[in-house]
């Protein structure tokens, strides 16, 4: 038995219970999980803004240590520390040869489906199953992932800061370092500055931005922003319309790049009309599926050359990002520890998903 958080149905508070997880079939593995944090889109499953199968067990954002291999898996051990991908990545399918691993057509499919790779979940409550979260579920003790989800990394990262890296960290500064196209000296708007938002500024930071302006509505948000490397703030319910403060700031230009990280039809329209003339609008913030935007071909694409571009999961190739992310969390060039405003048990994970919105808090990490 392994203690999990289940969401039962949209609107209800998770339910802590005991379920079965499966032996690892060929090609998966089990992990006793270290940590997992709680990102906005385990809430936007909650409220129904991300639809899935349910009842499942939620979390997709962990690390854990490696308990038993299935069949033919290779490179992966009993004992290894592993960051869990939520798009388990093949490396060989045509979006992986294109480094477009996010979009792994074996893994993506997966991460939809409920399901591991054959689309069927390894955990069972009295006998009846129970769907996984973007082929995780890292809300559990114990999982089964796919072998091609999981990512080994040294015991010198602690796995709390293992966790942080499976979601907010590779989307985040894969959004600033891998989707954009960054130059030295830009000046970038991230509007939205929760766990993934914090680490688009510290992308952009990395990536040469002299000047990254945050937006948000909560002023300890914005705090937290300067410390990971925003220069100038900007809070709308106070300072007034951010895209006029954004130009006024930008020496009425606009910015470079401007990022949404909060996941609404208003805000990702205000990034575009933030961003300047043959600048990019990153879009990264998960909205409802029936979320339309406004936007003019003429004005926006073509005379003003604007260009959007979504963003799913960082561009992140784990395999390559994992690794890399770890040598500059050694190197003291991105904060990982930070991020994690305060350390959870499993059962306060509702609170968690509650006090999302609030101020002091960057991520909660449950810790196993
Ligand atoms: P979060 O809740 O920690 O942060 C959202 C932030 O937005 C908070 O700081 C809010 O105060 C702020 N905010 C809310 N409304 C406004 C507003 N109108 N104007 C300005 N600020 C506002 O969420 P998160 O950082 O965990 O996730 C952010 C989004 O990114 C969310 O939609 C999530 O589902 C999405 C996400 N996308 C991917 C991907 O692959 N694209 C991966 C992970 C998360
Ligand atoms: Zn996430």
């Amino acid at each position: 038995m392994t203690k999990a958080a289940i969401a039962t149905a949209v609107g209800s508070p998770l339910e802590i219970a005991d379920v079965d997880v499966a032996d690892p079939q060929a090609g998966e593995v089990r992990l006793q999980m270290g940590a997992s944090g709680v990102c906005h889109s385990d809430l936007s499953v909650v409220n129904g803004t991300l639809p899935i199968a349910l009842p499942a067990v939620l979390g997709h954002e962990g690390a854990g240590t490696i308990t038993a291999v299935g069949e033919g898996v290779t490179g992966l051990s009993v004992g290894d520390n592993v960051v869990v991908s939520w798009v388990p990545q093949c490396g060989e399918c045509y979006m992986c040869q294109h480094d477009q691993g996010e979009l792994c057509e074996v893994g993506s499919l997966a991460s939809m489906s409920g399901g591991l790779l054959d689309m069927t979940s390894r955990v069972s409550r009295d006998g009846s199953p129970v769907s996984v979260m973007a082929a995780s579920g890292t809300f559990a003790e114990e999982i089964v992932i796919p072998a091609i989800g999981a990512v080994k990394i040294e015991k010198d990262i602690p796995i709390t800061a293992g966790a942080l890296i499976g979601c907010g960290v590779l989307t985040g500064f894969g959004a600033a370092v891998n989707t954009a196209s960054i130059r030295k000296g830009d000046t970038v708007a991230v509007v939205g500055c929760g766990g993934v938002g914090l680490n688009v500024i510290q992308g952009a930071k990395h990536a040469g931005a002299e000047r990254i302006i945050a937006v948000d509505m909560v002023d300890g948000k914005l705090s937290t922003a300067q410390k990971f490397g925003a220069t100038d703030v900007v809070n709308p319910s106070t300072d007034g319309d951010a895209v006029a403060k954004v130009m006024e700031l930008s020496g009425g230009r606009g910015a470079d790049v401007a990022f949404e990280v909060i996941g609404l039809g208003p805000t990702i329209e205000q990034a575009l009309q933030m961003t300047r003339r043959g600048g990019q609008a990153v879009i990264v913030g998960v909205p409802k599926f029936d979320v339309m935007l406004t936007l003019s071909p003429a004005m926006d694409l073509l005379v003003n050359e604007k260009q959007i571009r979504g963003c799913w999961y960082g561009g992140s190739n784990v395999h390559r990002d994992v690794p890399m992310l770890s040598d500059l969390y050694r190197k003291g060039e991105v904060m990982l520890d930070e991020l994690m405003s305060r350390q959870i048990t499993l059962d306060q994970v509702n609170d968690a998903l509650d006090n999302m919105g609030s101020g002091e808090i960057a991520r909660s990490v449950i810790v196993y």
